[in-house]
């Protein structure tokens, strides 16, 4: 992409309405527009790194064996009426009639609708286990939407639902994506610390919230510092082999929310491995047995011919809040600092004396052989100072920058620079090359 034909919307202030650094950074960088309380455009540049979360979230939920579809975003109030929900959801859900008077909702989760499509197709215990997730825009009428994406109204979630014939079996479910959500994580450079969490509107008695550490956080959170070096399971996982003992890899250490805190557990962590901060929830997983299959009828035949209603459980993933969250977690005070695999552009190109033809023919030259190599390249083709332009690759984030100017071209080098360790370095362009494939 040419900058010159991009739209990167960047801004030199920073917006007063913004508190916290990601959501700063994130209207500076053009990535998204405010357009009501907790509701958001997402400008070119905050798209791509929402679709990267997206992709990462979508491949280890497969990974998993978890199955997507595509639920819509407005429900039918009749299903809430019948799981008993409709009324005590209360202000928070964004109630909507159409023109013949009907009573709809802007849906807030998904139990009820999965749990209808479930009830309507699956009878037999043979088909179970199953788990149903789709990644699709939620409205929670919240009270306090601030800290730009991190708190919402309307917000990208991935949520899974699991089906499964009894309690043995819905614990390898609830397993399965503990695993699966610090892989997801782990990948887009974060620590997320599993940690013993109410269970809020959604219900259930087993629960786990997933939260990186930030002091911008919401919540205060309690855990053993051990728990922040723990390696995660990883892509050669075997979802169908032992759960229980790569959980109490990390359950065998003590990691509470504030309302779940036991103050004398928490004393007897060793002094220095106590720590006590505060976190940014990223994900939570539920295991809520038969509280919507229950009063919703959704019944399954076992395997001595008995109908009894299916377990479930159901995983959510703040989709467009990671995108804060991850800047939270990764950025200096030039801007952001993005990990290379939810990184918008994989390299940024600055010319030096962008009017100069020879500069624009190497600038030109080095673009096309970058997007020929299949990196998504930003190339920053105008006529700006040198120092602007390197500002707003800065801004943005990018991994690394090709910086080409009339001195190198002298030479035959470019000037490489790293965003994450601010070093630069100068190399042939062919070198520049082979050093974006080993660290793509
Ligand atoms: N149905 C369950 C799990 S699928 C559920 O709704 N869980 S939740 O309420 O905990 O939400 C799941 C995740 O969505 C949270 O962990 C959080 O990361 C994200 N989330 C929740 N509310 C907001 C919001 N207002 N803005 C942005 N993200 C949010």
């Amino acid at each position: 992409m040419k900058l010159s034909q991009y739209f990167l919307p960047v801004l030199k202030e920073t917006p007063a309405e913004a508190t916290i650094l990601s959501h700063q950074y994130m209207l500076r960088a053009g990535m998204i527009r405010q357009n009501g309380a907790g509701i958001y455009s997402w400008l070119p540049l905050g798209l791509k790194v929402l679709r990267k979360i997206e992709t990462i979230v979508r491949e280890e939920m497969d990974r998993a064996g978890a199955v997507e579809l595509l639920m819509p975003t407005i429900q039918q109030a009749e299903l809430w009426q019948e799981s008993g929900r409709y009324d005590d959801y209360g202000k928070e859900m964004l109630r909507i009639t159409d023109r013949h008077d009907r009573e709809m909702l802007f849906g807030p989760t998904n139990e009820e609708m999965i749990t209808d499509i479930f009830r309507s197709y699956v009878r037999s215990y043979k088909q179970l286990p199953l788990n149903l997730y789709h990644i699709q825009w939620k409205f929670r009428d919240e009270i306090r939407p601030r800290f730009g994406v991190m708190r919402g109204r309307e917000f990208l979630m991935k949520d899974a639902y699991s089906f499964d014939i009894d309690a043995d079996s819905a614990r390898r479910s609830y397993q399965k994506m503990f695993c699966a959500y610090l892989n997801a994580f782990d990948r887009m450079g974060l620590t997320a610390i599993p940690m013993r969490a109410d269970t809020g509107p959604i219900g259930g008695d087993l629960s786990h919230e997933f939260i990186i550490l930030a002091d911008t956080g919401e919540s205060a959170v309690f855990c053993d510092k051990a728990l922040l070096d723990l390696p995660v399971p990883g892509p050669d996982f075997d979802f169908e082999g032992d759960l229980e003992a790569e959980l109490s890899k990390r359950t065998q250490y003590y990691a509470a929310t504030e309302e779940m805190h036991v103050e004398a557990e928490f004393e007897g962590i060793p002094a220095e491995r106590q720590v006590s901060a505060r976190g940014i929830e990223v994900g939570h997983i539920f295991n809520f047995g038969t509280k919507y299959s229950a009063p919703m009828k959704a019944d399954i035949m076992n395997a001595e011919g008995k109908s009894v209603p299916v377990q479930m459980g159901s995983y959510g993933i703040g989709v467009s809040r990671l995108v804060g969250g991850i800047i939270e977690a990764s950025h200096d005070d030039k801007g952001i600092i993005w990990p290379k695999s939810v990184s918008p552009f994989d390299v940024g190109i600055v010319t030096v004396k962008a009017k100069d033809p020879t500069i624009q023919t190497a600038g030109a030259d080095a673009y096309q052989t970058l997007y020929n190599a299949g990196f998504d390249v930003l190339y920053d083709d105008r006529d700006a100072s040198p120092g602007v332009k390197l500002s707003t690759m800065e801004l943005i984030g990018l991994p690394y920058v090709l910086v080409i100017g009339p001195k190198g071209l002298e030479k035959g080098v470019v000037e490489v620079k790293t965003r994450a360790d601010g070093s630069s370095e100068e190399m042939s362009m062919d070198a520049a090359h082979n050093l974006l494939k080993a660290n793509a």
